[in-house]
């Protein structure tokens, strides 16, 4: 029958990449990706947008790395709003929320008052929020002993070094060095304060330095947007967020591509829409989407495939959509089914110019959710955001359901899980990305473009696969990207 005259498609234990002559030493791989069409990343990570795994502290620790965390979107807009704000200020050279001290305080009460806020100095300002001097814990510390009852303006220092608007971290160092301070006001015209400038975060933002930054300097922030949340995708895009990722589990469908693309055309944002599979699909995102991001069931927690019967392997799904969006210069994202450093660059090497895991980063320090024991191993939770837990707990519009009210009986694609503890984004990202670059260096290619064309794969039997993992060892010591299970 014809019926049974179907096509192969093919995961990452399928395929291997073929050695090729080499002259690029690992370590000097370079990563940089694009992961749309105006954000690109020098690390080509994202890290999931599920609630067991993307809140600020790990979108913020992702683009200090140099990769990009998705918030999830099982928060109500006000919360997610806020929680792009919290990256968006991160990292920022000119700090906002600027603790100050108004002239006829006390010198005790500043004292108390730079205590409490873990700060070491203030503007000092007046009703008007003009500047009128600074102080420092050093100003106040010959007062604090007999004269403490005396007012900030007799401490503090009047004739006050400020910045413009528009200073840039260089010339904000040229100020300290010369008038030997450590912190900087930022002031308008009218000499308002309208920020501060400090010593200790310019060196701060110096070790990040291949962070994923915006224009001005900010962190760079995804967030996950409903293919119909209007609302939610204009609160983001007004706090900020580099990238929506408007997000389905089967964006191949006709209401959700024309409220996509309506959506896309009334964001500042780049818009990557998903999830996607085959060619047929990517050919109707190629139209409106910055991105594309495929991956139908191969998620770790989902069980989209048993449930419905449905899905594609992801390499060839990424295949297929990247044969359609390369020929229209639209990234595309392979999203699930990443457990080694190895597969993910095999999701490269099939087209993919960026990756998105969950599990990976759902064990680490940053992820939220607190750590458990079970017989004596450290876990956390990790659960897919089609399971009953997360769904129960979603607002409305949640990806994996349509119309269907909190308390209603429904059918789940995704379960709830635990993941090994694992430590700091930071160490895991080390460890994804140097495999990566030293597979890279197997197949010979300097950069992720030139990677993407040399890369070529051969077919893997159940034999091959067996070989490849450690076998007929006992492992004693574990390694820090492998574990057999
Ligand atoms: P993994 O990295 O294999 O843990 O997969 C993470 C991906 O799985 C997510 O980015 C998302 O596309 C998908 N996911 C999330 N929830 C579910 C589900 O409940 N089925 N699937």
């Amino acid at each position: 029958s014809e019926k049974l005259r179907v096509p192969e498609a093919l995961t990452f234990d399928d395929v291997l990449l073929r050695p090729k002559e080499s002259r690029v030493e690992p370590d000097e791989a370079d990563t940089t990706t694009r992961v749309s069409r105006s954000v690109e990343l020098t690390v080509p990570v994202l890290s999931a947008a599920m609630d067991t795994v993307t809140e600020s502290d790990l979108a913020i620790a992702m683009a200090r790395q140099g990769g990009l965390g998705v918030l999830h979107r099982n928060m109500d807009v006000e919360e997610v709003a806020a929680e792009v704000e919290r990256v968006k200020r991160a990292d920022e050279l000119v700090i906002r929320e600027v603790v100050t001290a108004s002239p006829d305080q006390t010198v005790r009460e500043v004292d108390e008052m730079m205590e409490a806020e873990g700060v070491s100095g203030a503007p000092v300002v007046n009703d008007a929020d003009e500047v009128l001097g600074i102080i420092s814990a050093t100003d106040i510390r010959p007062y604090l002993e007999v004269r403490d009852r005396d007012e900030v303006r007799e401490a503090m220092t009047d004739e006050v070094i400020t910045a413009p608007a528009n200073v840039d971290a260089r010339e904000a160092l040229e100020l300290m060095y010369e008038h030997k301070i450590e912190r900087v006001p930022v002031v308008d015209e009218e000499n308002r304060l309208s920020g501060l400038v400090t010593m200790q975060g310019i060196l701060q933002r110096r070790e990040y330095d291949s962070a994923a930054r915006d224009d001005t300097g900010r962190l760079r922030v995804g967030v996950a947007v409903g293919p119909f949340e209007t609302d939610r995708a204009a609160a983001v895009d007004e706090a900020g967020a580099d990238v929506l990722f408007i997000d389905c589990a089967h964006a191949h469908n006709r209401n959700v591509i024309d409220s996509a693309r309506e959506l896309a055309a009334g964001v500042e944002a780049d818009v990557v829409v998903g999830n996607v599979g085959t060619r047929e699909a990517a050919a109707e995102l190629v139209e409106f989407a910055d991105g594309i991001k495929v991956g139908i069931g191969p998620g770790s927690i989902c069980t989209t495939r048993v449930v419905t019967g449905s899905g594609m392997p992801q390499i060839t799904a990424v295949a297929q959509v990247a044969d359609v969006a390369s020929e229209h210069d639209i990234p595309v994202i392979a999203d699930g089914g990443i457990r080694y450093s190895g597969d993910a660059i095999k999701a490269i090497a099939a087209g993919a110019d960026a990756v998105m895991l969950g599990s990976y980063f759902a064990g680490t320090d940053e992820a939220p959710g607190r750590v458990v024991t079970m017989n004596g191993k450290r876990y956390k939770q990790y659960r897919g955001m089609g399971s009953v837990g997360a769904m129960q707990s979603g607002d409305d519009g949640n990806r994996y359901m349509k119309d269907v009210e909190a308390d209603e009986e429904f059918i789940p694609e995704g379960v709830e899980a635990a993941t090994p503890y694992k430590g700091s984004v930071e160490s895991e990202l080390f460890q994804l990305v140097g495999g990566m670059q030293s597979g890279m260096g197997y197949v010979g290619a300097g950069t992720i473009p030139e990677f993407k064309q040399r890369a070529e794969f051969v077919r893997v039997s159940s034999a091959g696969q067996t070989e490849g993992h450690a076998h007929d060892v006992v492992i004693t010591d574990e390694a820090p990207n492998y574990s057999p299970d």
